[in-house]
């Protein structure tokens, strides 16, 4: 069985469990309806899954991790939402549907991805207030930092800063790849493992999967730009030649690329070998990145 097979009982808490936070959210509605066109807009829901699936695995309670886990998702999503404002990535659809700012306009969007990133913290507030443990505290904290300022807006801030700069290589391509989409999957792997009380020697071995497989994800999703289908990746394709974009393909070429995802899959395998049979879908997850489709 498959990853997203396997872990269908996690999508389906996810989803229940980010509805029931929408409905009580008190935003006004426009505010709601813009935020929720995104949340509910068909994602693959990797990011909350991995902390439900890493909680589980390590023996803690799922229940508990769910705070963690839909607040990745908001996060994830507010990430979406302003990247594809026209003064990022100006992109007019993501998750197979006009983005949205496209549909709510560019305030709108602005506050839709502001009110996900503050609710996302709400609702880890709560989770710590109800469980007051230094595992609930350390796993807020790994997500905030993971989402913050060393973390994804770091490698945002740098990769938007890469299009125009002169000189940038392999350095400014892992630093953008390790913050940008690393830090939010390190973290979500993270704070399931906290929840359930990992030991120090799991906590390493689950970080460095996070980042190697974050690294195989982006090295993946540079390949679907242009490979890709708009079907499977719901998002206009081949933008990264177009725009001068720093990426794996432009660094090293399409066959290349490939053999270092498939080198990289390799070592996140590697890096879990502690876990042996328990993290079985991990390791499925890491070698099926390369046949990705979506
Ligand atoms: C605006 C602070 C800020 C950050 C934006 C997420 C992001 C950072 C930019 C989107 C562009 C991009 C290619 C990011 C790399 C990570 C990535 C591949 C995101 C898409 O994640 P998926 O494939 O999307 O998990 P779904 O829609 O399935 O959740």
């Amino acid at each position: 069985m498959g990853f997203a097979e396997a872990t269908k009982e996690y999508r389906e808490k996810i989803e229940a469990a980010l509805s029931g936070y929408m409905d009580s959210c008190g935003a006004p509605e426009q505010l709601r309806a813009a935020m929720e066109y995104s949340l509910k807009a068909g994602g693959k829901r990797l990011r909350p899954v991995l902390t439900l699936y890493t909680c589980n695995m390590l023996g803690g309670d799922v229940e508990r991790a769910l705070p963690y886990a839909c607040a990745l998702e908001m996060i994830h999503t507010y990430s979406l939402i302003h990247d594809d404002l026209p003064c990022m990535d100006d992109d007019d659809f993501r998750r197979g549907r006009p983005s949205n700012h496209k549909v709510f306009g560019e305030a709108n969007a602005v506050l839709a991805g502001d009110g996900l990133l503050s609710y996302a913290f709400q609702i880890m507030l709560d989770a710590v207030k109800a469980d007051l443990t230094e595992n609930a505290i350390n796993a807020a904290r790994a997500v905030s930092l993971g989402a913050g300022v060393s973390g994804m807006v770091a490698g945002q801030v740098i990769d938007l800063a890469s299009e125009t700069a002169e000189n940038t290589g392999i350095d400014e391509l892992r630093f953008i790849q390790a913050n940008k989409t690393a830090a939010m999957i390190k973290a979500a792997l993270l704070a399931g493992a906290y929840i359930a009380g990992a030991s120090q020697e799991q906590m390493i071995a689950l970080g460095q999967y996070g980042e190697l497989y974050g690294a195989l994800f982006q090295m993946t999703d540079d390949i679907l730009d242009v490979v890709g289908d708009f079907e499977g990746m719901g998002k206009t394709l081949g933008k990264d030649e177009a725009e001068n974009k720093l990426t794996y393909i432009s660094l090293y070429g399409m066959d290349r690329a490939k053999d270092l995802a498939s080198e990289t899959a390799h070592q996140a395998v590697e890096a879990i070998s502690i876990f042996e049979e328990r993290a079985e879908l991990l390791r499925e997850l890491a070698l099926s990145c390369l046949s990705r489709r979506s």
